[in-house]
């Protein structure tokens, strides 16, 4: 079987089959994605997506005779049955997630069997896109239909470089937090190593769940999860721009033109061109006219609204009833104010062709485009990119992604049909060249950034990501390394091995009492293991309290430092630090137990040299606000004195300044003058201790994180499943 270098996966391919009279017939559409992709420069690309007919109206030969066929467009159908498009396709994705994301969370539907369906699908997609995929191919996943791929890919093709969009809104956590399966979804998408949003708003609302619901925070639009680094970017999708631009000088499309010129000859043009769906604020738009013919009767029998609605998701429950109600309210509207020679509202439930729709746009006088939630919305661009230079306005709502690109449009609310309805009236009556002045802006911006810029900049995000996959803060702890460790430990003389307690060894505890901290007995017993072994030296270097590490410890003969070398046990009795804190102290306690009291969730811990304010309890989004409050004030008041104040992992701490793990890297090296070092640390605090280190010491991060260590891994887990085996060499 062909592999290819460059896989696209979506739910619909650029071709698809039905059947008339039995026979297959296949049908290309040239939407703007398909036209985008195919200038990207890769003659070994292929496109991966559902036929459009269900298996159980193909025979096995037919489904061989699609197959061929759709291979001479570079096109790899999925074969699902009946029962799984009504479940994935009608249910899960657009009974589902299309109305939360859409913040219509009152009709979404949650039922198991759609769940479990959509599993079930994007396992299969993500199974054919692997069968075609070189293993160092990138391939790009769209949309909602598809959110588990990347992380189904990520495991069968790990080399692989894996991009993810997003084509309809990401909601705010609020929103989002109400779909059971969100962690599910957010795992899936995280496979990937490039995840693309319309807008800014929907990356920071994609990253504020991610931090809400995995405790992940990204730097600079970049988040890491086991062990890759994600980015997280804004690619906002426009169109063919010249396709558009070029339509009105074609003799097809002169041809719609003269036709539609007779048909609305003396008339005013409004036009409304869009899927049928309860997203795009067809019933507010409907009002609005109605609105605008009760209140200025001088437009009666003046203006015209052309009403193009899209049949869409026709199977789905709430798409039938908003059928019925639009054509209600256009009957109604009709019945009132039409008259023997004028029907206000000329409707259509049907796809138009290509040449009309341009048609349309190049005629129209206003565009009113108003839902109540879109991701983008192309129609927008395409009508002010078919205008050249014919005049007209576009009524925008500011709800549509698409407006940030286009601010010259006249903005509306679009749950407010007085709004559209004001909105209209200013169109229909503002001065020529005011029209012209707003479309030229919008056109230089659209003509730039026009469908084949923003294919670039994913295909070129990826390729960037491909690169820095391999950069050393990436890479993770190879099994050639740990054996190499191995090897180096066993054939050392003098060991040192240097530890950081919580996050290294010790998984976080919501508290940070003693108890809660106390070593698992396995833990307790690799730790005996090896420092009983002749010539080993064992370190725990901690932040904890003197008191928390000696009760953990004792009995064993491991070198100890207690709140970041404040307080040594390196040798044999305990070691206090030569610093004043008391005065800084007081001062610090009294800024951080106010926010204590403001805080709900947070704490204050008390050490000889530090004062912790905790925080891993209190939610996200406060948490983060009051601890970048509190480290400004702290770091303010304490000018004066010699202190740190520094993030930690969920904590702020301060803490003297020439006391750090640092010094005790640097005692323990001059103390033991070792042939072989190991040190491992999860925070900020340990990097002291990477830094005091040589290039041949193994210096072990474990998480995620820009770090001074050599290596990382994963997770506490691993870090002791790695010390578990040096202990048993
Ligand atoms: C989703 C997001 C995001 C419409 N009627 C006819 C026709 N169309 C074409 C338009 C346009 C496309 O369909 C509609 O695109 P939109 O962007 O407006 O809306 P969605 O379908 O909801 O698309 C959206 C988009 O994905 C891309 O990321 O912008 O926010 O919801 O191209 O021209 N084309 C023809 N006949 C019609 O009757 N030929």
């Amino acid at each position: 079987m062909a592999k290819y270098s460059f896989v696209t996966v979506s739910n619909r391919l650029p071709i698809s089959v039905a059947k008339q009279d039995g026979a297959l017939v296949y049908t290309r559409s040239s939407g703007g994605l398909a036209t985008a992709l195919s200038s990207v420069e890769r003659t070994d690309a292929v496109w991966v997506g559902w036929c459009g007919l269900p298996t159980e109206e193909l025979t096995t030969a037919e489904q061989r005779q699609v197959r061929e066929e759709f291979a001479k467009h570079a096109c790899v159908p999925v074969f699902l049955a009946r029962q799984q498009v009504a479940r994935y396709y009608d249910g899960y994705s657009n009974d589902t997630l299309w109305p939360l994301f859409h913040y219509f969370q009152s009709i979404a539907r949650f039922d198991d069997a759609y769940w479990q369906a959509y599993k079930e699908v994007n396992e299969l997609f993500a199974s054919v896109a692997q069968k075609h995929a070189r293993s160092d191919a990138h391939i790009w996943v769209h949309d909602y239909q598809l959110m588990l791929v990347p992380e189904l890919l990520r495991a069968g093709l790990p080399r692989s470089v894996i991009g993810f969009f997003l084509h309809i809104p990401f909601p705010s956590f609020e929103i989002f937090r109400l779909l059971p399966e969100r962690s599910a979804i957010l795992h899936g998408l995280l496979g990937a190593d490039v995840i693309g949003f319309h807008t800014y708003d929907y990356t920071r609302y994609f990253l504020g769940s991610c931090a809400r619901l995995l405790d992940l925070s990204d730097s600079g639009g970049t988040v890491r999860w086991q062990g890759r680094a994600i980015k997280i970017g804004v690619y906002p999708i426009s169109i063919d721009y010249a396709k558009f631009a070029k339509a009105p000088a074609q003799t097809a499309v002169k041809k719609d033109l003269h036709r539609l010129r007779q048909a609305y000859k003396g008339h005013k043009l409004i036009l409304s061109i869009d899927r049928l769906d309860y997203s795009k604020g067809v019933m507010e738009r409907l009002e609005a006219f109605r609105q605008l013919l009760h209140r200025h009767p001088s437009y009666r029998e003046q203006v015209q609204l052309i009403m193009v609605a899209v049949p869409s998701r026709t199977d789905v429950d709430s798409y039938q009833q908003l059928r019925a109600r639009v054509e209600q309210a256009i009957g109604r509207i009709n019945g009132t104010y039409g008259t023997i020679d004028w029907t206000p509202i000329s409707y259509q439930f049907k796809n138009r062709p290509f040449t009309e729709i341009c048609a349309l746009y190049h005629l129209a006088d206003v565009m009113v485009v108003t839902p109540v939630r879109d991701g983008m919305n192309l129609v927008a661009k395409e009508f002010v990119a078919a205008k050249q230079t014919r005049p007209g306005v576009l009524v925008l709502s500011e709800m549509a992604g698409a407006i940030d690109e286009l601010p010259e449009a006249l903005p509306v609310k679009p749950n407010s049909a007085a709004a559209i309805a004001e909105a209209l009236h200013t169109a229909l009556e503002m001065p020529r060249k005011e029209q012209l002045r707003r479309l030229h802006a919008m056109q230089q911006r659209i003509k730039t950034y026009d469908v084949r810029y923003w294919v670039k900049r994913f295909v070129d995000d990826m390729a960037t990501a491909a690169k820095s996959r391999t950069r050393p803060e990436d890479a993770l702890l190879t099994t050639e390394q740990t054996a190499a460790l191995q090897t180096d430990f066993v054939a050392a003389t003098r060991r040192l091995i240097i530890l950081d307690y919580d996050g290294t060894i010790k998984p976080f505890q919501p508290s940070h009492a003693t108890l809660a901290g106390l070593p698992s007995l396995q833990l307790w017993r690799t730790i005996r293991q090896l420092s009983t072994r002749p010539d080993t030296t064992v370190a725990i270097v901690s932040g904890r309290p003197k008191k928390a590490l000696q009760l953990w410890f004792s009995g064993l003969s491991v070198s100890l430092a207690a709140e970041h070398g404040a307080w040594t046990r390196l040798g044999r009795g305990w070691q206090r630090a030569e610093v004043d804190f008391r005065e800084a102290k007081r001062l610090a306690a009294d800024i951080m137990q106010n926010y204590v009291v403001s805080t709900p969730g947070s704490s204050l811990e008390r050490k000889d040299f530090s004062l912790v304010w905790h925080y891993r309890r209190v939610p996200h989004d406060v948490a983060y606000d009051r601890a970048r409050k509190l480290k400004y004030e702290l770091s303010q008041q304490l000018a004066d004195f010699s202190v740190d104040v520094h993030y930690g992992n969920k904590i702020i701490e301060v803490a003297p300044r020439n006391v750090n793990k640092g010094h005790v890297v640097r005692e323990l090296l001059r103390l033991h003058r070792p042939d072989f070092v190991l040190c491992a640390g999860d925070d900020y605090s340990d990097e002291g201790m990477f830094q005091a280190l040589d290039s041949t010491a193994y210096s072990i991060k474990v998480g995620s994180g820009e770090t001074h260590a050599s290596y990382r891994v994963t997770s506490v887990d691993d870090m002791i499943a790695l010390l578990e085996e040096l202990a048993a060499h």
